[in-house]
């Protein structure tokens, strides 16, 4: 094991038994890689690692056309950018995930006991998801339904979605609304929030008034601090707050991603991000979302 030349079709974490597909033990030396040529890492980026609970953090990168399974009690963190093409098997212990790569046709299952960790505040894109032995092949699920077997700040969408998802919302909701008012930047109903900004907010409209969606601003304490609800549902945007002392100048913050961002998922299919400022010597200061497509 640990050689450089060994080919793999199933990564094992956390497991004292495996032969050829095992992490067993922590490779020492080399570059691991996989049957279809992808890498597993290096031995350094395994460092921390143990195999027979399957605890650590792996820095690196799961790549090729291999399946993943996590076993054993501890908590494996994979903080890369995975690219794996394969399913995801969490049989045991935690597996926590930096990022939202799982690949979008695969299977992921989440046996009872085990948690799915999702750490990366957006949404995640599979064929199927098993939790408790049950497969589900469409739905949104995170921490608020899943029983569970899902945690943190991410979600998973079950399903194959539409090549334009925003796009799809707004003919199957909003039919009568055509060209030019179906457009992304375009505002039907004068409410002043962008078509493409309502279908990411949760009671977001085109058609009718929707400003008691738009984020919300708390200040009664040492920091401002901006709120809003998204529908987990509602993929292929990209968002960035910004905030300023006056309305021509703008910071940046990256969501999910920025400085003082978090998500959390208190509801089904509904994730809240708060954005956190600083006060400083600001007494007030101005806050907009910017949503985009990719
Ligand atoms: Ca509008
Ligand atoms: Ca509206």
């Amino acid at each position: 094991m640990g050689d450089s030349a060994q080919s793999f079709d199933n990564l094992l974490i956390g497991t004292t038994i495996g032969d050829v597909d095992a992490i067993n033990p922590t490779p020492t030396a080399g570059t691991w890689t996989n049957t279809a040529g992808g890498e597993w890492g290096t031995a350094s980026q395994w460092s921390g690692s143990t195999v027979a609970t399957g605890s650590g953090t792996f820095s690196g990168t799961v790549s090729g056309g291999i399946s993943l399974t996590k076993t054993g009690s501890g908590i494996q963190t994979l903080s890369g950018t995975n690219s794996y093409t394969g399913d995801t098997m969490v049989d045991g212990g935690i597996l926590s995930l930096s990022g939202a790569n799982l690949a979008d046709s695969s299977e992921v299952s989440v046996a009872s006991g085990a948690v799915l960790n999702l750490t990366h505040g957006t949404t995640d894109i599979v064929n199927t998801l098993v939790l408790d032995g049950t497969i589900y092949t469409s739905g949104v699920f995170n921490a608020a339904n899943s029983g569970g077997r899902i945690t943190g700040s991410g979600s998973i969408f079950v399903g194959t979605p539409p090549a334009d998802p925003f796009a799809s919302w707004m003919s199957t909701n909003y039919p009568a609304i055509v060209s030019p008012n179906n457009q992304p930047g375009a505002d039907p109903d004068n409410d002043g929030i962008p078509n493409l900004v309502e279908y990411l907010l949760q009671g977001g409209n085109p058609s009718a008034s929707s400003t008691g969606s738009l984020p919300t601003v708390n200040a009664s304490g040492a920091n401002f601090i901006f709120s809003y609800f998204r529908r987990a549902a509602a993929t292929g945007t990209t968002q960035t707050f910004q905030y300023g002392s006056n309305l021509s100048g703008w910071t940046d913050v990256a969501v999910p991603g920025g400085s003082g961002v978090t998500v959390t998922a208190p509801e089904i299919g509904i994730e809240k991000v708060e954005i956190i400022i600083a006060k400083g010597a600001n007494t007030r200061l101005f806050g907009r979302l910017q949503v985009t497509q990719p």
